[in-house]
Formats: structure tokens, sequence, C-alpha cells
């Protein structure tokens, strides 16, 4: 049975005021899991006014840095006890087995904390005027934050978002996926328990192009924060441009992985594995892209393709599945396709490459996790993001061909490099047009470590003090300190003023 989810405004849970709402279904069984409000143009607008409220009255900015710290570290430890339960909804919703869920929930009080420290720990600074001034620059929150977020990591992209919007003293309107509403909406509700006043963080369910497109078009914001497909950040991007406010983007990616002849060669196929398929390879720092040194190409290649072909898929709730649906027919319909064309383009099929067969499949949204060779830049696979279980092996020379096919992207987001040699892994880590860098490692990430592209990947980064300090403005208080008069119109005297 279906339950129904409201809209989240001023501390209240209320149904969008046409009455209308919207189903999510479980990508692994199709059954409707939630009937979800629907929130109007009119509905957002009074979520911003509700969180400007907030911001205006001081409800949560004008609580000391100290005791917001205190509150985020009390939600940091509801959350902690709530990550079975957590998981096991995210599992439902978008079909990411449990065992990867419970991993990531696990890490997401780390968010709470930290930028709850960064809250405490952070200092203004006092800039030399000259003689007479004394200049104290303090940084102070925006305002109202519109946070657009999407399903592939429901809980730990609003997180990322979140932590650091609230630490710093900003009021928020989020709008989750509507293919993953339900486990944000729980958190606000927690975020309350744990002390945040209502009003300061609002939620607005819905679809992209009303719901969230009505967020991104309100005059009201202070900054814009998404996490999605990059045509969906450049409309974004570009209404909050037309609003002159300040956007984070995170958007796509088409990670290179970089496998040396000298690596461990089974850590090496162990990585593009993971790289290329947790999250059912649903991630914007997926390893689609596997580039391997001739001299191991082919022992890499035909390890790698054993390895992908034992993946278990199944009911993502299973303890032994290791592979999921995808979330959506949509998603799955793009690596079809994406297959489908790489293959008419002169790809070759090295494993899966198919829906698999079988009861056990026949009503999620299921596809085989896939390995494709002979892949060229005059194919839509090279640069295309896809965004599933596909990934790509090729062949490169040496250093100078790897680093030339691994920038041949229009992405920049992350990439991997897999050497024994430290000065393999500190040359090309430096001659990669990216965000980020893993060496002998894929997909790690930290609330202090910056996360964030380069390219058509996106706009400024979240983590760490960057992320921090983008959601607060300086404010600039220049103090007369001179004890000397200034009178400007008395004289025709040349004075000091600029
Ligand atoms: O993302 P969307 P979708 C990529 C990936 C995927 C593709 C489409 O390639 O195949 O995007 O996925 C909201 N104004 N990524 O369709 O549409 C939307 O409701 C304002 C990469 O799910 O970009 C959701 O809340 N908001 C990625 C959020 O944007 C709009 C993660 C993301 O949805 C909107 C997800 C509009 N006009 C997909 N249109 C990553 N970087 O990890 C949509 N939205």
């Amino acid at each position: 049975m279906s339950r129904t989810l409201l809209l989240h405004i001023d501390g209240k849970d209320v149904a969008a005021s046409d009455g209308a709402s919207f189903t999510v279904a479980s990508p692994t069984t199709g059954e409707t899991l939630y009937d979800v409000a629907h929130a109007t143009p009119a509905d957002v607008d009074t979520a911003v006014t509700a969180a400007r409220t907030a911001f205006d009255d001081r409800r949560w900015r004008g609580i000391a840095p100290r005791e917001r710290a205190r509150v985020l570290n009390r939600a940091a430890a509801l959350l902690a006890d709530r990550i079975d339960a957590y998981a096991r909804l995210e599992t439902l919703q978008i079909g990411r087995p449990l065992r990867e869920m419970r991993a990531q929930l696990a890490r997401l009080p780390e968010w709470l904390e930290y930028f709850g420290a960064v809250a405490q720990t952070a200092e203004g600074t006092v800039p030399d005027f000259g003689a007479g001034h004394l200049n104290v620059v303090r940084r102070v929150p925006l305002g109202v934050a519109g946070l657009i977020t999407p399903w592939n990591h429901p809980l730990l992209i609003t997180m990322k978002k979140l932590s650091a919007a609230l630490a710093a003293g900003n009021s928020l309107v989020i709008k989750p996926s509507e293919l993953g509403p339900a486990v944000p909406l729980a958190l606000v509700g927690l975020l309350e328990e744990a002390g945040v006043p209502p009003g300061v963080v609002n939620t607005v369910t819905g679809l992209g192009a009303t719901t969230g497109r009505a967020l991104s078009e309100h005059r009201g914001l202070a900054k814009l924060d998404i996490t999605g497909g990059t045509e969906t950040g450049r409309t974004v991007a570009a209404n909050a441009g037309r609003s002159l406010i300040p956007v984070t983007a995170e958007l796509g990616g088409k990670a290179p992985v970089l496998v040396f002849a000298d690596a461990d060669l089974d850590q090496a196929v162990a990585g593009a594995l993971f790289a290329s398929f947790i999250a059912t390879g649903q991630t914007c720092v997926q390893g689609a892209r596997i580039l391997v040194q001739r001299s191991v190409h082919d022992e890499f290649t035909r390890r790698l393709v054993a390895r992908t072909r034992a993946l278990r898929l199944g009911d993502p709730l299973a303890a032994d599945t290791q592979i999921g649906p995808l979330v959506s027919e949509a998603q799955r319909a793009k690596v079809a396709d994406a297959v489908a064309k790489a293959q008419d383009q002169g790809a070759r099929v090295l494993a899966g490459g198919r829906v698999p067969e079988g009861e056990a499949y026949s009503r999620g949204w299921f596809y085989e996790p896939t390995v494709v060779g002979d892949v060229t830049p005059a194919q839509d696979l090279w640069y295309e993001e896809v965004f599933g279980p596909l990934t790509l092996v090729v062949p490169f020379d040496d250093e100078a061909d790897a680093l030339r096919r691994a920038n041949d992207a229009e992405f920049g987001l992350a990439s991997s490099v897999w050497t024994c040699d430290i000065g393999t892994a500190l040359r090309v880590s430096e001659g990669l047009d990216v965000g980020i860098t893993w060496i002998n490692d894929h997909h790690r990430i930290d609330p202090a470590s910056p996360w964030g592209g380069s390219k058509d990947s996106g706009i400024g980064s979240e983590n760490g003090l960057d992320a921090y300090h983008a959601y607060t403005r300086p404010k600039s208080v220049v103090i007369n300190s001179s004890g000397q008069p200034f009178d400007w119109f008395a004289t025709t005297e040349d004075l000091r003023y600029s």
C-alpha cells in the first residue's frame, strides 16, 4: 500500500495547494510506493517566503555558531540511529543494493559534524586599511538557498549541500528528485527534532519542469545549488544569472580510469569494477572510460570481463545482490540505446549488453553490467554520459597518450590513476583537467575534501571550506579610528578619501 508524502513548509506537512500529486514506483517491482504532493509555483512561493521570514527574524542565523553546531551534532546522532531504516527506504525507492546504501548513509552524520565544526572555527579577517581605519570583515549567510537534488544518491547529495548551507546560517528550500523524495523529506523532520527551528528548512516535492523550474526562477533566492544533468544545470544556472545570484552546479561526468603497466593488476581490476558498477553505474564519477597501457591491456580486459560477468544482479534488498535495477525505464532505455548505437558505430560488447532474462528480472529495470571494446573518439560513446552500468576499455601507449585521451572529454569531474610509480601518479594527476583524481582508488569522498569539476561538469564545489564559504558572503565594516576631523566641502585642499 502506498504512503502519502507531503510538502514541508514553515514546520508543517501540507498538501499541494491544488491537491495535485504524483507517484513514486519501485524500480524493482513496479509497485507504487508513494503518492507525493506536487508543489505548484504558488506553493514554491509560500516556501520561499517562509524561509525568508525565518532568515529575516534571525531564528537560526541569530543563534551563535557554537549552539548551531550543537544542534547539528544532535541531528548527526539522531541520523546515526536511523541509518538502517533510511537505507531500506532508499533501496526501495531507487533500487540500489541495501549494502551500498547502508555503507553510504553510515557516513552522513560526518557531514553535519564537520560543517558544525567549520561554523565554530570560521573566522573573519582584518585586512590592512591603512592608518586611521580598522577594517573588520565577517562572513555572513546569504539568505534563502534553493537546493535541487537528484535521485542517484538522494540523501548524500542533499546532505552535502544542506550541511554547509545550514551551518553557515542560511534558510533553505529543497526540491528533491521526483524519483527519490522520501528520505530527504524524513531528514527535514529529523533536523527539526534536533532543534533546527521550523521554517528554516522547507521542502517542495514535484517534477523538475514544474516545481524545480518555479524554484530556480524564484527571485527571492540568494543562492541556487543543483546536482543533476548538464542540460538541467545550464537552465538552472541561466535562471540564477537572471537573479544575479551565485550558483553551485555539480553536473555530468565521464571519468577516465588510467591503468599503467606497473599497477597492481588485481587491485586495478577491482578498482575499475568498483568505479564502473557501484550504484549500477549511476553516478557522476562513474569510471566510464577505462584506459589501459597497451602491454597489459589484454590481460586487464580479460580479468575485468570475467569479474563483470560474475556480478550478481537481483533484488536490491537481498544481502548477496551486487547490482540492482536502474532507477527508471527511461534510464534503462538510455543504457540500452547507448549500447546499440555503440555497436552500430563499430564497438564490440565484451560483457553484458542485454536486459537479463528470467522471472526475477521481469518487473524491474534491470540491465546487465556491460563492458565494450573497440571504441574510438569517432563514436558517440566516447563523449556521451550514459549514467548506467556501461563502461569501455581502450589501450594507450605512454603517459602523453594517456593524458591526451583522458582529457579528450567535455566533462572534467573525476578520474583515477592506477600505478605503483609515485612520479607517474603525480605527473598524470597534474596533467588531468578534472576536479578530483584518486590514485590507486576511486569514488572516495570526505566532507572536508572539495568535490566539483571543470568544463561541462559544473561550477564551484561541494564539501570542504570552499563549500562553506560559498554559502556566505563577506561583510565589511570600516571603522574610522583616526580621531581626525574630516570635512571635504569645507576646504579646497587635497584630502585623502580613496
Ligand atoms: O536528471 P535531472 P534526470 C544526469 C545523467 C542522467 C541525466 C538525466 O546523465 O541520465 O542527468 O537524469 C530537477 N528546472 N544526471 O532526468 O533532470 C529534477 O527534478 C529546475 C547526473 O533525473 O537533471 C531533479 O530534482 N530543476 C547527475 C534534478 O533537477 C529541474 C545526477 C536533477 O534531475 C529542471 C542525476 C528544471 N528545468 C542525473 N529539470 C549527477 N551529477 O550525479 C529537472 N530538474
